[in-house]
């Protein structure tokens, strides 16, 4: 009896551990889920395969349901036997509208996305009960505070709904990222739904806030008062819901020691850990190969710049370096003045030394715009006529030239002259002819329905693309893709094919920008204000040797940066080619520190801590 009963309570204790050592579930949840509007969606998107290498089927991602974007990106899977698909599936039944499937990209993850505009039908009920609840005021506020208002109601019934079907014994995290997420994180902690939760802010909205409009933002930052900050510059809903859910979370977590210096001061916590930003990185097995590719896209943006330029006078692009800036248009955060300022600078340096070095600027951002500039549109047709032409006048020689050589009694190159035709004389003479102009080359390629600060730039320092000007500028006021006319160019190839990323920003919890200049291969310049730079500043102190230049913005004011920033840039175009081979080779070199498979651990941490804390 004894040993029976022994056996007994050796299964049990056998069937107890299989219960309690069941793996837990993890949710990530994010307006950008299946939805790109920035930096965020490339965090969650590259980071899929690293999570599912980790979780398996016990990951699963919650967004909104745009219709567009999801016919294209989610595939929606009603017959699944999975606990995501059936508590979506219960979910419809008592009418809300929410779809389990797999997000159609890299790792193919399940994800539920919600019909947040259904919820939207009660808006006026559910911002009574966030002020009831929360004391969150939304009075006044923007679109899209109901839009996540809305988005959040639906995260928390799916959650709770699943916090119901799960088994008992396994344990659920729920990671939100930024406060468009986070409005569902309030009323499941007041609601004491059984979930761990982490909050990752991406920014702080009375940062970005601030900073945009002080340049004394980092001098002040433990001096503000987070309400009367928000309320002045109109975001209580925004900052009151990101606050609370820091202050809710079981773990608190930013992307930058930078970031988190401000959630000190606006959220009142500190924060538990950092989560740096990478990308998932698959580096070429010949390492001479993304060399080749630089060299392939240079000459599709030397196209670009001949159609752009040599309609009104030319120069050798042997000696020409591409510089580029991207991003969000925010002129003072993303330091777009600042490289202005700088570049301007850089151009009077190189008249001065008498270098023989043009840099051409291209400035690629998105601003409300008509169209594309007719006139650049045309000078880039009329050049690919020339091109055109060019192309049947050397079939004409060649034909004729081979004809002429196999038919020769004697040794003498013929005149290639004589090959052409009249027809084909004319033809490109009077397309050279209508092409060329004394006007000079545009600086933006759009129509733009306002003037802005770049624009104002340009006019109050006279660089308007003058011959004489040695750096040139390229304002393209609208985001690069493959179907873009001007470039034909993916904008990662574009990256590829330019010499520099220049990103010296003022605010930047991270920053993408520089990083995947890295992963190609392209030096670049960042700021210890962001959190890239700051954070590559502790990691590497030959970060400069790498190609990665780090201007100084904390200890600087806006002029002396500029010069520093003018040097950097005058000490980059007196690089040989030989020298910047090299350093391409440097810098892609370190790619691999932020490939996910290494970062993913800091994620890994921070769900380990929410369990922990969950369970206290
Ligand atoms: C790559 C190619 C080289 C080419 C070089 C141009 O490295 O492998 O063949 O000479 O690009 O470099 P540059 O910095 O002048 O664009
Ligand atoms: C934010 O996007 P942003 O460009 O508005 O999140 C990104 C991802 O963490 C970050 O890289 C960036 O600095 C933030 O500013």
């Amino acid at each position: 009896m004894a040993g029976i009963r022994l056996k007994r309570e050796q299964e049990e204790t056998v069937k107890i551990t299989k219960r309690t050592t069941l793996k837990p579930l993890l949710f990530e949840v994010a307006w950008e889920v299946c939805n790109q509007v920035g930096g965020i969606y490339t965090v969650i998107r590259s980071k899929v395969p690293s999570m599912v290498e980790e979780w398996g089927e016990n990951y699963c991602l919650i967004g909104p349901y745009f219709p567009q974007t999801a016919s294209i990106e989610f595939e929606r899977i009603d017959e699944d036997e999975s606990i995501f698909s059936r508590v979506a599936q219960n979910l419809r039944n008592q009418g809300i509208d929410a779809f389990y499937g797999r997000w159609l990209v890299t790792g193919n993850p399940n994800i539920i996305l919600v019909d947040f505009q259904q919820a939207l039908s009660k808006i006026d009920q559910l911002k009574f009960d966030l002020w009831a609840n929360h004391k969150i005021s939304t009075l006044n506020s923007e679109p899209l505070v109901s839009s996540v208002i809305a988005f959040g109601s639906m995260v928390k019934s799916y959650i709770t709904a699943f916090v119901s079907a799960k088994p008992k014994n396994q344990e659920c995290i729920v990671h939100f990222h930024e406060w468009m997420a986070s409005s569902a994180l309030l009323d499941l902690k007041k609601e004491n739904v059984n979930v761990s939760t982490v909050f990752t802010t991406h920014a702080t909205m009375l940062g970005r806030y601030i900073a945009g409009n002080r340049d004394d933002f980092y001098e002040k930052l433990s001096t503000f008062n987070w309400e009367n900050e928000a309320k002045f510059y109109g975001i209580e809903a925004q900052a009151g819901i990101e606050r609370l859910s820091a202050q809710y979370c079981n773990v608190l977590t930013t992307v930058s020691e930078v970031t988190a210096r401000e959630c000190e001061v606006f959220y009142g916590r500190t924060c538990d850990l950092i989560l740096p930003n990478g990308l998932n990185i698959t580096r070429f097995a010949a390492t001479h190969e993304f060399q080749n590719l630089h060299l392939k896209y240079k000459q599709k943006i030397n196209q670009f710049v001949m159609g752009h330029f040599f309609q009104s006078y030319s120069w050798d692009l042997d000696n020409t370096l591409y510089f580029f800036t991207s991003g969000r248009y925010e002129y003072k955060n993303k330091g777009y003045d600042l490289t202005l300022e700088a570049l301007k600078r850089l151009n009077f340096k190189i008249v001065q030394s008498g270098l023989d070095i043009t840099v051409v600027m291209f400035i690629i951002t998105r601003n409300p715009v008509f169209s594309i500039d007719p006139q650049v549109l045309q000078s880039r047709a009329v050049m690919e006529e020339i091109e055109e032409t060019c192309k049947s006048i050397e079939k004409e020689v060649g034909e004729h030239l081979f004809h002429a050589s196999a038919s020769n009694e004697d040794t003498t190159m013929p005149d290639l002259n004589q090959f052409v035709s009249e027809y084909w004389r004319l033809r490109l003479r009077r397309t050279i002819q209508t092409w060329k102009t004394k006007t000079l080359p545009r600086t933006v390629t759009h129509i733009l329905k306002e003037k802005d600060d770049i624009v104002r730039f340009f006019e109050q320092t006279n660089l308007q693309n003058h011959q004489q000007d040695r750096v040139k500028f390229v304002y393209h006021p609208d985001f690069i893709s493959a179907t873009n006319p001007l470039f034909g160019l993916e904008y990662s190839h574009f990256v590829r094919g330019c010499h520099l990323g220049i990103f010296p920003s003022y605010y930047e919890p991270w920053g993408y920008t520089p990083l995947e200049c890295i992963v190609r291969g392209i030096p670049t310049v960042t700021s210890d204000l962001s959190g890239f730079g700051d954070y590559i500043q502790g990691l590497m102190a030959d970060h400069e040797n790498m190609g990665i230049y780090v201007v100084n913005r904390k200890d600087q004011n806006f002029n002396k940066a500029a010069d520093q920033l003018a040097e950097i840039l005058f000490k980059f175009v007196t690089l040989s080619r030989r020298e910047r081979i090299m350093q391409r080779n440097r810098v892609e070199n370190i790619s691999d520190i932020f490939d996910w498979t290494n970062l993913r651990s800091y994620y890994d941490t921070a769900h380990d801590l929410a369990l922990k804390k969950r369970g206290r």
